[in-house]
């Protein structure tokens, strides 16, 4: 328990902090609309699109446990917020033999990774129609099909675990079927980010059974395909992750909180007919301890705040 204990504090506990921030906003922001709201208004608020939320990040950044701590937070919250977590249960037990295609996949990665990313497809599916009819304004989803396409289909081909047929078999369904599932495009996405080392260590801790053969090196293919998709600087450098580095301004009617951490992803990053989504990136490393550091605790609720708003006024 001690050792449990101690792991933990070394890797962070950051994202409760993030979490709170964003509950505190979402309640905030849910309370003053209900306010706003005339009593015959009940058209216009049923018209109102809810938003939808993909958080995105390498294997073990912490995606589920922030997911959970915002889900869990208080009961209020069950009513606003949907968390549509990555359907990985499915994956783990398929049918009435119970195959295990995670498992299967990190076995025989060569037999399986075509199979494997064209059901990890299929399942997202069935949990986005699942979620489909809710209510609920927020919608959070744990990774999308794009993170699928961008990241994970490319490195299981670069390690040549798909061979060039198939993934020309993968590239030519993917546009036409997402073109016909609108409700799997996002309104923002949420890259929870942080070195292939940190992400390691917090894989250890968690010990997830299939993942005993997943190494620092394919986190470090998997981190290197999250940066070129979802943050469009020259990153290469896998230690050092300090966004407050970037010079990018990429648009002047982002508050100047977020400017520079919100890119747009578009064309090739996302798929034919997608024109702009968002992309809000947030540091996950453990180096800042928000229970000492109140300044930068408030700097990230402003930043989650920020972008809810940007994006809900879009
Ligand atoms: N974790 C942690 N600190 C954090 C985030 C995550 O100690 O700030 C731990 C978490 O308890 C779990 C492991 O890291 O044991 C992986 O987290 P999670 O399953 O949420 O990651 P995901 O793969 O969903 O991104
Ligand atoms: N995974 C994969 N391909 C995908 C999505 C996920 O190989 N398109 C794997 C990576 C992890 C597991 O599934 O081993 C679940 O990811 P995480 O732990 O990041 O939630
Ligand atoms: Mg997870």
């Amino acid at each position: 328990q001690k050792m449990v204990e101690f792991l933990q504090s070394s890797v962070g506990i950051i994202h409760k902090n993030h979490a709170e921030s964003i509950t505190s906003y979402i309640k905030e922001s849910v309370d003053g609309e209900l306010k706003d709201e005339s009593p015959n208004s009940d058209a216009k608020a049923s018209q109102k699109k809810r938003l939808t939320f993909c958080v995105e990040g390498n294997i073990s950044v912490g995606k589920t446990t922030f997911l959970q701590r915002i889900a869990n937070e208080t009961i209020e919250l069950r009513d606003l917020v949907e968390v549509v977590p990555e359907p990985i249960a499915k994956w783990q037990d398929i049918g009435p033999d119970h195959f295990n295609i995670l498992d299967a996949f990190y076995a025989e990665p060569q037999r399986y990774a075509y199979t494997f990313q064209n059901y990890v497809f299929v399942t997202r599916v069935m949990q986005e129609r699942e979620s489909a009819g809710g209510i609920k304004p927020l919608r959070l989803m744990e990774r999308s099909v794009f993170s699928d396409r961008m990241v994970f289909v490319r490195a299981v081909h670069e390690a040549k675990w798909m061979n060039e047929m198939e993934i020309s078999i993968y590239d030519s369904w993917f546009d036409p079927v997402v073109s016909t599932l609108p409700g799997l495009i996002p309104d923002g996405f949420i890259y929870l980010r942080a070195s292939p080392d940190t992400c390691h260590k917090r894989m250890m801790l968690r010990k997830r059974e299939e993942e005993g053969g997943v190494t620092l090196n394919y986190l470090q293919d998997l981190h290197e395909k999250h940066e070129n998709w979802l943050f469009p600087f020259e990153s290469g450098n896998h230690g050092v992750l300090s966004i407050s580095q970037l010079p990018l301004q990429v648009d002047n009617s982002l508050h100047p909180d977020i400017r520079d951490r919100v890119f747009y992803l578009e064309g090739d990053h996302m798929h034919s007919s997608i024109q702009k989504v968002p992309a809000l990136v947030l540091d996950c490393e453990p180096n800042i301890d928000f229970s000492k550091d109140i300044e930068a605790k408030e700097q990230y609720a402003r930043q989650v705040a920020k972008f809810f708003e940007f994006v809900k006024k879009k």
